[in-house]
């Protein structure tokens, strides 16, 4: 199979890369990726037979010729930071809109197949005593740039296969952890900072939840979809990992023999979504996926192992992250 992986240089996209060559040897990878700030050729390091290309979805005449010469293309990148999408949302609309309908014109006109990777986000949020979780028929509601960007690709997608007959499934997943991940991101950024001896930073009260799950338990969830997935549909992938974002900065600390209440308070995001929940049974019960890293606590010492022993990969990009942040977030008294 001859694989077009876009975003491959990000963290999904690479955890992804290199558990297709782990465990599919037949496959053929090729990664196109813009290589922004969020793409680390490091990421790719140590991978044979693995092209990679850089360049940009939003341009047709790069995209055009890798994917006619693909079988199946994934498509992973995005511009995917929502403190990034309150400070310009002009990325977000370029990459996750204009470059989705640059891929999606593609894959038509050539009859690629095409899985397109989506994010919870979407369905707006929950309050934290909602019994309802997200399922496949939730409304549409997002909250920011970044999640309003990526619902408006999903429904271009869904109008690609209604009118075109573009051979594209798609699926929506939770909060991702694990090796490889930005350090602006929440978990990166708490482990980097206590490594640096500084202290977590916690938006508003702490009390929003988010649906955790490994990173390579939505990857394989991703090779289920494209291997037995029924075109034309929606799957949401979830590992019933819900947690407060205190409760994870407090897990970081004890794993790292530091205080639990060794963490500031800072200023909350604007329009910070208060709570996500997927139920997965769909993807369980008809294409029989289930999670293999279930527990969060194993899952969540195995990735502060990675970013001590990783150092070199992480370092180049935490001041420049930090910068981003400073000015924005006051700790609170
Ligand atoms: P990331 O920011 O780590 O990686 C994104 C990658 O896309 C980077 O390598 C970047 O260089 C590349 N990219 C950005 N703009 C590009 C462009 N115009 N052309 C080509 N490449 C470009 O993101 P991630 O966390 O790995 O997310 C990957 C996908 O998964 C996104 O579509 C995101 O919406 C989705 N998702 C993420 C999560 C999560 O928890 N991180 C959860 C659900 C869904
Ligand atoms: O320093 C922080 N302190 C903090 O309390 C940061 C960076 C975040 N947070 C909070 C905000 C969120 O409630 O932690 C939670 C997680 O934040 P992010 O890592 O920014 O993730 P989130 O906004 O939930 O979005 C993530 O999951 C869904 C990904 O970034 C998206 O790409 C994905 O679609």
């Amino acid at each position: 199979m001859r694989l077009l992986v876009t975003g491959g240089a990000g963290f999904i996209g690479s955890n992804f890369v290199h558990l297709t060559r782990k465990n599919r040897a037949d496959t053929e990878i090729t990664v196109l990726d813009a290589f922004t700030y969020a793409g680390n050729h490091a990421s790719l390091a140590g991978l044979d037979r693995v092209r990679v290309i850089e360049g940009d979805i939003a341009d047709a005449a790069v995209v055009d010729p890798l994917v006619a010469e693909a079988d199946v293309v994934v498509h992973f990148a995005a511009e995917s930071h929502n403190d990034n999408s309150l400070d310009d949302p002009s990325p977000f609309v370029r990459t996750n809109l204009i470059g989705t309908f640059t891929l999606l014109e593609a894959v038509r006109r050539h009859d690629v197949r095409y899985h397109h990777i989506s994010t919870d986000e979407v369905y707006g949020d929950l309050e934290l005593d909602d019994e309802q979780r997200f399922t496949e028929n939730t409304a549409y509601n997002p909250s920011s740039p970044y999640s309003s960007t990526k619902a408006g690709s999903d429904l271009l997608v869904r109008a690609w296969v209604r009118s075109f007959g573009v051979r594209a499934t798609l699926s929506n997943c939770s909060n991702n952890y694990g090796p490889r991940q930005h350090v602006e991101k929440f978990i990166p950024r708490q482990i980097t900072t206590i490594l640096d001896g500084g202290r977590p930073k916690l938006y508003g009260d702490g009390l929003n939840v988010r649906d955790w799950i490994h990173v390579d338990d939505h990857n394989e969830a991703v090779w289920t979809i494209i291997d037995r997935g029924e075109v034309g549909q929606t799957y949401l992938i979830g590992a019933d990992g819900e947690r407060s974002n205190l409760a994870v900065v407090r897990d970081i600390l004890r794993h790292m023999g530091r205080a639990p209440d060794d963490f500031d308070h800072v200023t909350d995001r604007s329009g910070h979504d208060r709570r996500y929940a997927i139920d997965s049974t769909r993807l369980r019960t008809e294409l029989g996926w289930t999670p293999r890293y279930p527990d969060f606590g194993s899952g969540l010492a195995a990735t502060i192992d990675w970013y001590r022993a990783n150092e070199p990969w992480w370092r180049p990009q935490k001041a420049a992250a930090e910068q981003r942040y400073a000015g924005q977030q006051i700790i609170a008294s």
